[in-house]
């Protein structure tokens, strides 16, 4: 388990109350919250089941809550029919029809509304569109998308028509669009010409091209969303234009009933070794528990712009985007490009702009705009904004004050949400106007979550400070159902090490004196780069798929701005390059890492060695080369090694 970065976070004291005013309207007042876990402990199944009864609109009532007689194969309202995008859109139709859903901003400052009717309708048209050109129930559709409101609009047709997407972010390379689509068995693909981001067109559509150039023989059909005004090639048989599509439909479209456990989508994240999972989600619980956490901890009220900065391609952008807000009726704000451009104060000047009230972001984006000075977000009028949140690593105590301070005013409360692609929504959070929170805490599990912090013999562990596993004791309604394609990774990635008892997170944490929740980071080889995780397995194949690459194995270290930055330990075929051919063969492998996975992946450093330290069994020490790369003097116990000199090599 690594500690190294709790240090600060670990003798963080300061506490902040939830602001009088805002506990004046919240939803969820300290007297509620206390009643919510009350009931959800005492009959965990009677809490969900009611929940799920009133804030789901039902075409088949479900007969039984919980199903655990296959466990750790558990089910949500089994037998109950619904579907998402009904419940997402046409219920607001009758008494919110005319609210707004989406204001969409693009990068030049282009800005586009759609409120719930005119969504609906983009919705329908493109639902059938699907469905004439043969997309069926079932199906798997792979979206690489901007982050427009057609990515939602395409979703929310999905839905509706009962077809799995499965987004794929901008940011990967053809390579790994080729993998997702290969792994889905994707019969459809939805992209743009282009999105906007930094200034330039991100090429969307040529790296579909390029995928289904060398495979993906299932692709029947493109869509093509035309964003940008740069021509692109279409093929007459395999492409077609979205407006094409849509042209000559109705713009109503019969939704189709899905069971309650109907798979809604899948989405891809990197794991720490082999080949990415496809995550699978199912309708009702899923959606149970994006709306659900959308009202707890965001406090949704009629009046409010919630802006969360995900792209759709993330979980962040699926239930806190896509689906969980909009099951709420509350209006959203989409922006399509750069947080810094033009400038570096583009955020506040959007926020200014719409009015933003509640805004999430992540850590990496509050360091980043941090830097860049206070002066920057004085420039804007922020003060519409009245509740902020965090998502997607531990933000370190400096980030949260000076988001509190500068961003906040100091008079709104900061949610700092823990949660994962596999738990669908949100664990463990602040409830806005009833906890009291601390720079760095997640706090406390939300009513109904049963997390805990156990030792290697699944124990809970008792001594405040120590580190452990952290886990869920049992089931939750938004859980993963399984990885596509391949169950048997799925229970041994999440439940078999405590014997199918808990789920397990793969993150370390601790609980302080009072019960708090502090991460500490994931207890496998995940590096996350500016909030976006990488399978270090991943770069590592990539790697030694180079002809001049024998071995490879890549970790993170800390950076200031990106949370972790990617290191690479690589052993060549032949000699060890020094000067100017060591520097050759690293542009040239960060060339390669970018073409194989993308960008993010690109390695920041890359260091060579004859060998990598290994233990006795093989097994590379991976734990060594984080000390290694974050320019630590090695103080473990290097006996376990099988070949302890290679480590002065690597250090240099
Ligand atoms: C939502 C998301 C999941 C991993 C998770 C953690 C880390 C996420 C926090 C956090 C500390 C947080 N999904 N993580 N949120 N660590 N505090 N508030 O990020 O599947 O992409 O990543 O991210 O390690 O296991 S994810």
């Amino acid at each position: 388990m690594t500690n190294d970065t709790i240090g600060s976070v670990l003798h963080e004291t300061r506490t902040f109350h939830p602001p009088q005013a805002f506990v004046d309207h919240a939803r969820i007042t300290p007297d509620r919250l206390t009643s919510l876990r009350e009931e959800a402990d005492r009959d965990p199944e009677g809490f969900w089941g009611r929940l799920a009864q009133e804030e789901i609109d039902w075409h088949k009532p479900f007969p039984q809550v919980l199903d655990s007689s296959r466990a750790p194969r558990y089910t949500w309202f089994e037998g109950g029919e619904l579907n998402v995008s009904v419940n997402c859109l046409d219920r607001h139709l009758a008494r919110r029809g005319q609210k707004t859903a989406i204001i969409a901003e693009g990068e030049k400052g282009d800005v586009r509304v759609f409120t719930y009717a005119s969504l609906h309708r983009e919705v329908c048209r493109l639902a059938n569109g699907l469905r004439k050109l043969g997309a069926r129930k079932g199906d798997r559709i792979i979206l690489l998308m901007p982050n427009v409101p057609e990515a939602v609009i395409a979703m929310q047709a999905c839905a509706r028509i009962g077809a799995l997407h499965s987004v794929v972010f901008g940011g990967f390379s053809a390579e790994s669009l080729k993998s997702r689509i290969e792994d889905a068995n994707a019969r459809f693909v939805i992209t743009a010409d282009g999105g906007h981001r930094g200034g330039k067109i991100i090429e969307l559509k040529s790296f579909v091209d390029k995928a289904l150039s060398t495979g993906c023989k299932s692709v029947r059909n493109v869509v093509v969303l035309k964003r940008t005004d740069h021509g692109i090639a279409m093929d007459d048989k395999r492409d077609v234009w979205w407006h094409d599509l849509v042209a000559n439909v109705k713009d109503t479209c019969d939704p189709a009933w899905v069971d309650a456990e109907h798979p809604l989508f899948l989405l891809y994240t990197s794991g720490s070794t082999g080949r990415p999972k496809g995550i699978v989600h199912a309708s009702g619980g899923y959606l149970l528990g994006a709306l659900l956490t959308s009202k707890w901890v965001f406090d949704l009220q009629a009046s409010d712009v919630f802006w969360c900065t995900a792209d759709v391609g993330w979980i962040t952008g699926h239930s806190y985007v896509a689906y969980g807000p909009l099951a709420a009726g509350a209006t959203i704000l989409m922006y399509e490009g750069a947080p810094t451009e033009p400038h570096g104060g583009r955020f506040w000047e959007i926020c200014e702009k719409h009015g933003v009230t509640i805004f999430y972001t992540a850590p990496t984006a509050i360091r980043a705009l941090m830097r860049l000075g206070d002066d920057i977000p004085a420039k804007y009028d922020l003060s519409k904004l009245r509740l902020l949140g965090s998502v997607g690593e531990p933000i370190n105590p400096e980030a949260w004050m000076w988001y509190h301070r500068v961003i906040g005013g100091a008079r709104c409360p900061i949610v700092d949400t823990w949660w994962q692609t596999e738990t669908g929504s949100i664990m463990m959070s602040p409830i806005p106007g009833a906890v009291v929170t601390k720079p760095g805490s997640c706090t406390f599990p939300l009513p109904g979550i049963d997390a805990d912090v156990v030792d290697e013999e699944g124990e809970r562990i008792q001594s405040p400070e120590e580190g452990g596993y952290l886990v869920i004791k049992r089931p939750w309604p938004s859980m993963a159902r399984t990885i596509y394609g391949d169950d048997a990774r799925y229970q041994e990635t999440y439940w078999n090490k405590f014997n199918n008892r808990y789920y397990v997170a793969g993150d370390s944490a601790h609980r302080d004196a009072e019960g708090y929740f502090w991460i500490l980071g994931r207890n496998d080889d995940v590096i996350k780069v500016s909030g976006h995780r990488l399978g270090s397995m991943e770069i590592e194949s990539a790697l030694c798929a180079h002809p001049n690459i024998a071995e490879a194995a890549v970790v993170g270290r800390p950076d200031a701005l990106t949370g972790e930055a990617v290191v690479a330990f690589v052993v060549p075929k032949g000699a060890r390059p020094e000067g100017d051919a060591a520097t050759k063969l690293t542009i040239e492998l960060r060339a390669w890492v970018t073409e194989q996975i993308g960008a993010l992946a690109r390695p920041a450093e890359i260091r060579y060695g004859d060998n990598l330290p290994k233990t006795r069994s093989g097994k590379i020490m991976r734990r060594l080369l984080r000390s290694l790369a974050a320019g630590e003097v090695i103080a473990q116990d290097t006996s376990t090694l099988e070949n302890a000199s290679i480590l002065a090599q690597l250090a240099a």
